[in-house]
């Protein structure tokens, strides 16, 4: 397919609580919208960067950069036979995955359109829906969370993820056990700790937590090897993992028994697709995870999340736990009874963006041919 046209749109949409994790909080899904035009089809990806570097060094702007100056010159006007040769000929750009993979994704897009069937489909997914959880963000006292938890767990959340600070660890953790005793919990500290907290987590052992993400270091696989070996609940990598060799290299040294997959973080489908491959052989355990994604986003991490050895509920969530409008006319919704959210049946990945909401939201836009 020839790549004639890509358009990139900066979109900002409100969400409808603020987001607040170890690093940092954000009140608005900012992010680039990619589309990609090709024979009559369009393909769509999403880059979930913030516009702070408070999760990965990628902001809207390096992204956007990175995009107008590097990547989109190595695709335009192109013939490609296959989405699998975007991933090398992004390869010279050093890092910048969340770039990369608004890219990558549209392009899957784009030709899983032309075959006529799902981006599910295309990659060989195996599930029509997906278990699903929410994540949690930091709140500001214990009455707060509960009343959240207690609101999600109505709506039909199974499994339940807290965000967890220097400040806000163990207490909110065992007044949401006492509460839920049976709910699928779970914690995620985005990198907040070291190996000096050890006993903590070891306290954290009592709550019977489905697993810990990210509990030490963004950049760090040795500590955690530690940490894991001296505690009983499995830890979930995120930050640590950026490539198929970050993830060579965790397993090799057990630094981690799950791994919490992002499209978005990995650098696209081709990169996932390969990390997902060497889990399953060799028995570590994914679940995709999220970055607050628009409907975009959210709908390519379902069709990936139909992927086999995706096992734990992913951090794929409604569209109203995020914002009161999307940019596109399909609304993602839970299944109630049981946890699920389905994975879109259309060609590609299923849902159709609706032009006047991404103008409304978007405030910057370029166009390449
Ligand atoms: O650490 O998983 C994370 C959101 C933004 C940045 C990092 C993380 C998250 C989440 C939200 O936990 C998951 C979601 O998209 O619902
Ligand atoms: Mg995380």
């Amino acid at each position: 397919m020839k790549i004639e046209q890509i358009a990139l749109y900066n979109v900002s949409i409100p969400f409808v609580f603020p987001f607040k994790f170890s690093n940092g909080e954000l009140l608005n899904h900012t992010c680039l919208i990619i589309e990609v035009k090709s024979e009559g089809l369009t393909g769509w990806g999403e880059c979930p960067t913030f516009d702070n570097p408070y999760y990965t060094y990628e902001t809207i702007n390096t992204a956007s950069h990175i995009l107008k100056d590097f990547l989109i010159p190595r695709i335009i006007n192109k013939t490609i036979n296959s989405p699998q040769e975007i991933r090398n000929l992004l390869a010279p750009i050093r890092g910048h995955n969340m770039a990369k993979s608004a890219l990558d994704c549209a392009i899957y897009d784009l030709f899983a359109k032309k075959q006529k069937v799902s981006l599910s489909q295309f990659l060989g997914g195996i599930k029509n829906s997906i278990k699903v959880g929410v994540s949690v963000s930091l709140q500001g006292d214990i009455s707060q969370l509960l009343n959240r938890v207690e609101s999600y767990v109505n709506e039909g959340y199974q499994r339940v993820k807290l965000k967890i600070a220097p400040d806000w660890n163990l207490k909110p953790l065992r007044e949401v056990r006492k509460k839920y005793p049976d709910l699928q919990l779970m914690a995620d500290a985005n990198s907040a700790f070291s190996l000096d907290d050890v006993a903590l987590f070891q306290k954290m052992d009592e709550l019977n937590l489905t697993m810990i993400e990210q509990p030490l270091a963004y950049d760090d696989l040795l500590d955690h090897r530690t940490l894991q070996s001296q505690i009983n609940t499995p830890i979930c990598l995120d930050e640590s993992i950026n490539s198929l060799h970050d993830t060579r290299m965790a397993i090799a040294l057990k630094s981690c028994q799950v791994i919490n997959l992002k499209v978005s973080r990995v650098g696209g489908i081709t990169n996932s697709l390969a990390i997902h491959d060497l889990c399953e052989k060799k028995g570590i355990k994914l679940w995709c995870g999220g970055m607050l994604e628009s409907a975009i986003g959210r709908a390519t991490n379902l069709h990936l999340a139909s992927l086999s050895n995706f096992v734990y509920p992913a951090d794929i969530s409604s569209t109203n736990r995020y914002f009161q409008e999307d940019i596109t006319q399909t609304v993602i919704d839970l299944n109630s009874e049981d946890s699920t959210i389905t994975v879109p049946t259309n060609s590609g990945i299923g849902i159709e963006v609706d032009e006047n909401l991404l103008s409304k939201y978007c405030h910057h836009q370029q166009v390449f041919r």
